[in-house]
């Protein structure tokens, strides 16, 4: 038995079909697919979508957000579930470049379909054509090759039957999840082949809960039975695998204390009395005292970024012994640690067995205690700050804080929030804290706070968007009103780069061409006035300012009530910044310079690096 269909059709009927399966719930791995038609598409996927309407078809208004938009659903949904992307030839895939990018190092799968030049050739150039003198098998998709977890060009309608499972098999892999390539040529997708029937039966790809090599595993227990002063480093792979509730008990019976990482926060909620808040150079004082003296630090589901390992200034303990679990060879080989590849959940579970009697010393549990209470005064402080007009950033976020409920989400991704969110922000659920730190993509949060809506529609969604980011994209308002998604947006306005401005101060550098300014010597130095309100009503959402602190929360209230997508434009102080608490990070400094504040920095920077450590495999 065959079905005579064209390639897109049989692309789209197969994604129909596909399923996935964890801890025995089953769900359809796609949930549709968003899109910008373009000649490369329109009569294609864009015919096969038409005649599939229960394979929802989305209209972006720019291809890089829609790839933000599903990588945000598929991190909402713990990469259980995603959607698919497809576009036109040229300019509409090369926009997917930096979506496709974030996607494959926050480890997120997404699947895109670029459309690409005609396999047949013989009217090339085509319209968006990038000609090579060397060769008639390359164009622009090429550059999706380095980005992609796997990438694949399909020339002949019969190629799908082995593409389309490979591609299927990385999406759903724990391991090798990301950015997944089909490029499609135009042609091609409009070709008919009698494809086996077999081919469209529903597949279930089992999620499996990969368990340690019992030998490893068992070295890891002792190492955490010896350990003094032993520190649990919270990766997104916490969340992903759903190991909040195990890490949750284990953390409480064992005393260990938990710092996590941007996509780990969220492991424990902020009031768990082993949760010592974000870690490294955005962490808390807390989690960054604990690990500069600790013996032992357990990392789960974790990249070790330089903003986790304070670019490998965080561990100064000179015996200090790393344990990596995480699904990844690759992360958990990191570091010289002992290598426990596995799932989180699983691994959490049996730890807990192997290490039913152990509990850290009551003076490191009091410690931890005091360390605890000092970062919730410094919180305390901030919150409670009146500062301006401009509003201080710190005491927005407490507003925000106290204003939303533990279910809500708040959505993020570049500037100076992230790492003031880090610090600051009070979780009080798994899902409470939406932040994409792989890539810090600014334009990625209203995009990816569809995203996350989509995914679960019970929830609030706040986006929180510096001006610089918004600037960047602004345009999935248009979407997020076309879907009926409600998104509920902040706006931060401090008139420029807040975070560039601040880093390039701290660099000698004085801000130089990070301020929104003019040019014009008449008007030099002053802020260039954006009507951000006037800018997103425009879009069609509902907006509104406001100045002082009251006006904040009245207009938080009010942006609840609002049933469409609605922005509250907060006025923040660009120069009054949340401290950084007992950490370093590496931007290294012109060595040579005509600047006496770059050759100062330059010293600064020298005497800071000299913490920077290898770390050595430990003697067993
Ligand atoms: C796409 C992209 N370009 C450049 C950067 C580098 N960058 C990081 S933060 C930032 C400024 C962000 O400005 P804004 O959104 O206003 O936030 P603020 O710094 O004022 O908090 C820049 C340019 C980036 N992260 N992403
Ligand atoms: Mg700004």
């Amino acid at each position: 038995m065959t079905r005579r269909l064209t390639t897109a059709q049989a692309i789209i009927q197969f994604l129909k079909n596909q399923f996935v399966s964890r801890d025995g719930k089953r769900n359809a791995f796609f949930a549709g697919c968003f899109g910008i038609f373009g000649h490369g598409n329109v009569a294609g996927i864009g015919q096969a979508l038409q005649q599939n309407p229960d394979f929802p078809y989305y209209l972006c208004r720019n291809e890089q957000a829609m790839v933000h938009t599903a990588a945000a659903f598929a991190k909402m949904n713990n990469r259980l579930r995603t959607l698919v992307c497809t576009t036109s030839i040229g300019p509409g895939a090369t926009n997917m470049v930096t979506g496709a990018a974030g996607a494959t190092i926050n480890r997120l799968p997404v699947l895109l379909l670029p459309g690409d030049i005609f396999a047949r050739r013989n009217v090339a150039p085509v319209l968006q054509q990038l000609e090579s003198p060397a060769s008639q098998d390359a164009s622009v998709n090429d550059c999706f090759r380095p980005i992609s977890r796997y990438w694949d060009r399909i020339q002949r309608p019969e190629q799908i039957l082995t593409a389309l499972p490979e591609a299927m098999r990385v999406l759903t892999s724990p391991a090798e999840a990301g950015a997944v390539t089909l490029a499609l040529p135009q042609d091609v997708q409009t070709e008919a082949y009698d494809y086996p029937e077999e081919f469209f039966r529903p597949r279930i790809w089992v999620i499996p809960r990969a368990r340690a090599d019992e030998a490893i595993l068992k070295q890891a227990a002792d190492w955490m039975r010896s350990a003094q002063r032993p520190l649990i480093i919270a990766g997104g792979g916490v969340i992903y695998s759903e190991a909040t509730e195990a890490l949750n008990s284990f953390a409480a019976r064992t005393g260990i204390p938990v710092g996590e990482t941007q996509a780990g926060k969220g492991s424990l909620n902020f009031d768990h009395p082993q949760s010592v808040g974000a870690i490294g150079v955005t962490g808390t004082s807390a989690a960054n005292q604990l690990a500069a003296s600790a013996d032992l630090v357990v990392a789960i589901g974790t990249r070790h970024s330089d903003f986790t390992t304070a670019s490998t200034t965080a561990f100064q303990n000179p015996d200090v012994r790393m344990i990596n679990i995480n699904v990844m060879e690759f992360d958990a080989s990191k570091h010289s640690a002992l290598p426990v590849v596995a799932d989180a959940r699983a691994t959490l579970e049996e730890l807990s067995t192997a290490l039913s009697s152990y509990r850290v010393a009551e003076s490191y549990a009091s410690e931890i205690t005091r360390l605890r209470s000092e970062w919730t005064n410094e919180v305390d402080r901030i919150y409670a700050r009146r500062h301006g007009p401009p509003l201080s950033q710190g005491e927005v976020i407490g507003t925000l804080n106290s204003a939303l409920g533990a279910r809500d989400v708040i959505v993020c991704a570049a500037g100076s929030l992230p790492g003031d969110l880090h610090k600051l922000w009070r979780t009080r659920d798994p899902k409470n804290y939406h932040m994409e730190y792989g890539y810090s993509c600014m334009g990625y949060e209203i995009a990816g706070g569809l995203g996350v809506k989509m995914a679960d529609p019970s929830r609030e969604v706040y986006v929180l968007v510096g001006d610089g980011s918004y600037l960047m994209m602004a345009q999935e308002i248009v979407t997020s009103l076309q879907e009926n998604v409600k998104l509920n947006i902040v706006l931060f306005d401090n008139h420029g780069f807040s975070s560039i401005g601040g880093l390039s101060r701290a660099c000698g550098s004085g801000g130089f061409g990070t301020k929104y300014q003019y040019r014009d010597p008449a008007n030099a130095g002053a802020a260039i006035p954006v009507d951000f309100v006037a800018n997103a009503a425009s879009l069609g959402a509902h907006a509104v300012r406001a100045r002082t602190h009251e006006q904040f929360s009245e207009a938080l209230a009010d942006l609840t009530k609002q049933p469409r997508t609605s922005v509250v434009v907060v006025e923040t102080d660009y120069d009054d910044r949340v401290p950084g608490y007992d950490s370093w990070w590496d931007v290294a400094i012109a060595e040579v310079s005509e600047s006496e504040s770059v050759q100062q920095a330059r010293a600064r920077y020298l005497e800071g690096k000299k913490k920077e450590r290898y770390f050595w495999p430990s003697e067993h």
